[in-house]
């Protein structure tokens, strides 16, 4: 089944069919020991992660980060990346071109050994900063092995040489075919379909295709991270092309993330300095909102869990910010510090460091662990930040404002009198009274539905398994979260149910130069405490029509900004339940799109009976449990975050008050919009 979206949530957000699911499994015992590009082959997921979009669309980044990094080598000024008519995908630079004499070691030419040696881009390159060194990282062999052609062409002293290869096994040896003016290496690669590929409904093998929006996300991100950078995506399918380029690099990043958004300051505050062969760059600007959105990267990898250099930025940030308020009397002598997220509140802010010898940590390698880079960002921050405070004493007010505001709101939130009752609910002593629990206790056992309306709620409740699915009906209006102070979600009824029926409950945490936490759920913090969660699978189950898009959008930007590593962790589904039952006779079949209708109409001839189902409330119990709810025979949509910048950047223009970019944005985005309510 092709991947598709499922709401505005562009390629971001993306959604995944889990029943097919994409990561692999090993059993490491069964692992042979393969040599070279073979074992690439046997075993792709292992290099690459998936055999779905996700490992599509790494391949064309293996070979991207090549030219990244010549252009951090400062060789490379300008990158094109043409996705062609046949679905192949060309990335051509203007850097020295890859060595074409024979390579000492392997005895066959350098390039041939890069395409066919796995990491030996990486192992025989020169030293610096390589992008490469990832979750992935795996080369261009990689790349090879998994492309049914790949041609490599490399410009370089006046001569073009060239290579094709079938499959990672050359066709020939490199070859010098005529003169040339240029300078460079151009790739095109032809991604193995007997490897990348899907099965649709009807057991045909359909092919997996690059996507504009994936690959225009990550482009424009390596152009901000990399300023100066020239990147043009061109789809020749579409006839479609976009440049990249920002002299401001991440500077230019915030700016672009703030757009929906009004600027406590202009420009963003911006520093860049190498200490112990450590660079640190940051930029940062304060905005009107509620949220903070600070995003890291190692040498171009984004760092989704953080690490060193975020703690390090984040101390500096908030000691910086309180000692200026003291200093200046803003905060007096009697009065508490603000919290670390009392001064974040409204932030919009990249660190970006690179480092020589990164090292990744956690489940996904996701985190920086070099114990030397905190104190590094740390040192570099706070004497930044602090000039610039002392530069721009106006603006600097503006800030130190922001957080005196935060502070109120945060304190008045506490305050209030129904927080005696919102913190027994947080504690989950008591659960919603509308929501009907599963009697299995093991969180990673059991499900909760998150269902709109009673009659589908009523539905859901007599079909489901008690055992371990868990319905939540919702009734009333669900707050937009991305209008209103953090501390106000908790007066919404609905937002509330969630927050009690998920467990969804915030660790205290002790920071540097400031206060505790509040133990209240703040957007986009990331010290959720997930082994409070009720629930590993959330399921939302919406009417499939412009109601039920509009509810899942709310709850999803919820969840997004309140609740973000239950998405990272993969606990977040959609249900996807039929549109359509055709009988005829004793025959019956269930459409979950309109495609399946045709083909099934098709099928039986005109005399079959149609049902259109308007809502879920419409289908018997048993129905619902047969086509949407039971693990054996339904199918889900995982709600993954790709790109939690440019989710944030879309949910910000979807849900947030600037009216003219939301327009543009739908404008320009009207196949993504076209379900939803906005
Ligand atoms: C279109 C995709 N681009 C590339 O794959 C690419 C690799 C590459 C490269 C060098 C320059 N440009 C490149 N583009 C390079 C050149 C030299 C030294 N290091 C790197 C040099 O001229 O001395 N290489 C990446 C790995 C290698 N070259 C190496 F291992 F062959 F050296």
């Amino acid at each position: 089944m092709p991947d598709d979206k499922f709401s505005a949530a562009t390629a971001a957000m993306q959604s995944d069919n889990v029943n097919q699911a994409e990561a692999m499994q090993y059993d490491e015992g069964a692992i042979r020991v393969l040599e070279g590009l073979e074992a690439v082959r046997v075993r792709p997921g292992m290099y690459i992660g998936s055999t779905g979009p996700r490992g599509l669309h790494h391949l064309v980044y293996e070979i991207l980060d090549n030219s990244v990094d010549e252009s951090l080598a400062g060789y490379c000024k300008n990158i094109d990346v043409i996705i062609n008519e046949d679905n192949s995908v060309t990335v051509e630079d203007d850097g020295r071109g890859i060595p074409t004499g024979v390579h000492s070691q392997t005895g066959k030419s350098t390039v041939e050994t890069v395409f066919t040696v796995l990491h030996a881009g990486g192992k025989f390159g020169e030293g610096g900063y390589k992008v490469s060194g990832g979750l992935h990282g795996v080369g261009a062999s990689v790349v090879n092995a998994l492309s049914e052609k790949l041609l490599v062409e490399v410009s370089r002293d006046s001569k073009l040489h060239r290579q094709v290869y079938r499959r990672g096994k050359p066709e020939s040896d490199l070859e010098e075919v005529g003169a040339t003016d240029k300078r460079g290496t151009k790739v095109t690669f032809w991604p193995d379909d007997e490897i990348f590929h899907d099965i649709n409904e009807d057991n045909e093998r359909v092919a997996i295709v690059v996507e504009w929006d994936v690959l225009a996300t990550r482009l424009r991100e390596m152009s901000f991270l990399n300023k100066g950078l020239r990147i043009t995506l061109e789809d020749k399918r579409h006839n479609k092309s976009e440049t990249y380029h920002y002299e401001g690099g991440i500077a230019s990043y915030v700016e672009y993330i703030n757009d929906t958004r009004t600027a406590i300051h202009k420009p963003p505050i911006y520093f860049e300095l190498e200490r112990e062969d450590v660079v640190v760059e940051c930029a940062l600007q304060w905005t009107d909102v509620y949220a903070e959105s600070i995003y890291t990267f190692v040498n171009n990898i984004n760092t989704h869990d953080g690490g060193t250099h975020l703690t390090g930025f984040r101390n500096a940030l908030t000691r910086i910010v309180n000692e200026y308020a003291r200093r200046n009397n803003f905060v007096k002598e009697a009065e508490a510090n603000f919290t670390g997220e009392d001064v974040r509140e409204g932030l919009t802010a990249i660190v970006s460091v690179k480092v020589s010898e990164p090292q990744f940590e956690g489940q996904t390698k996701e985190r920086l662990g070099n114990r030397e880079v905190q104190g590094i960002t740390q040192s570099v921050t706070a004497e930044k930040l602090s000039d610039w405070l002392e530069l721009n004493p106006k603006q600097a007010k503006d800030i130190v404002n922001k957080a005196i505001q935060a502070r109120q709101a945060r304190e008045a939130a506490h305050k209030a009198k129904s927080l005696v009752r919102r913190q027994s609910a947080l504690e989950n002593s008591n659960l919603p009274g509308k929501l009907a629990d599963c009697s299995e206790r093991d969180a990673a056992k059991c499900e909760i539905f998150i269902v709109e309306g009673d009659s589908a709620g009523g539905s859901a409740k007599q079909g489901r398994n008690r055992n371990f699915q868990a319905i939540l009906p919702l009734r009333g209006k669900i707050l937009n979260v991305e209008r209103v102070q953090p501390g106000r979600i908790y007066d919404n009824a609905e937002v509330q149910a969630m927050i009690q029926a998920l467990g969804l409950v915030v660790k205290e945490e002790e920071e540097e130069g400031g206060t505790k936490g509040t133990g209240l759920l703040r957007p986009n913090a990331s010290n959720l405490d997930l082994g409070r969660l009720r629930y590993h699978k959330v399921i939302i189950m919406t009417d499939a029509d412009v109601d039920g898009s509009h509810i899942r959008t709310l709850i999803l930007t919820f969840l997004f900004r309140y609740a973000r590593p239950v998405i990272e962790q993969g606990y977040v589904y959609i249900a996807q339940p039929p549109l359509y039952k055709v009988e005829k006779g004793k025959r019956s079949e269930y459409c979950y799109n309109e495609h399946k209708l045709e083909a099934v109409l098709a099928e039986m001839g005109d005399k079959a009976i149609v049902q259109r189902f308007k809502g879920l409330g419409e289908m018997m119990p048993e129905q619902l449990w047969q086509t949407t709810m039971n693990p054996e025979t339904r199918t889900l949509k995982q709600v993954t975050v790709d790109d939690a910048s440019e989710a944030d950047h879309v949910f910000d223009l979807l849900m947030g008050e600037a009216v003219e970019p939301r327009k543009k944005f739908i404008l320009d985005n009207t196949h993504l919009v076209a379900n939803l309510d906005v």
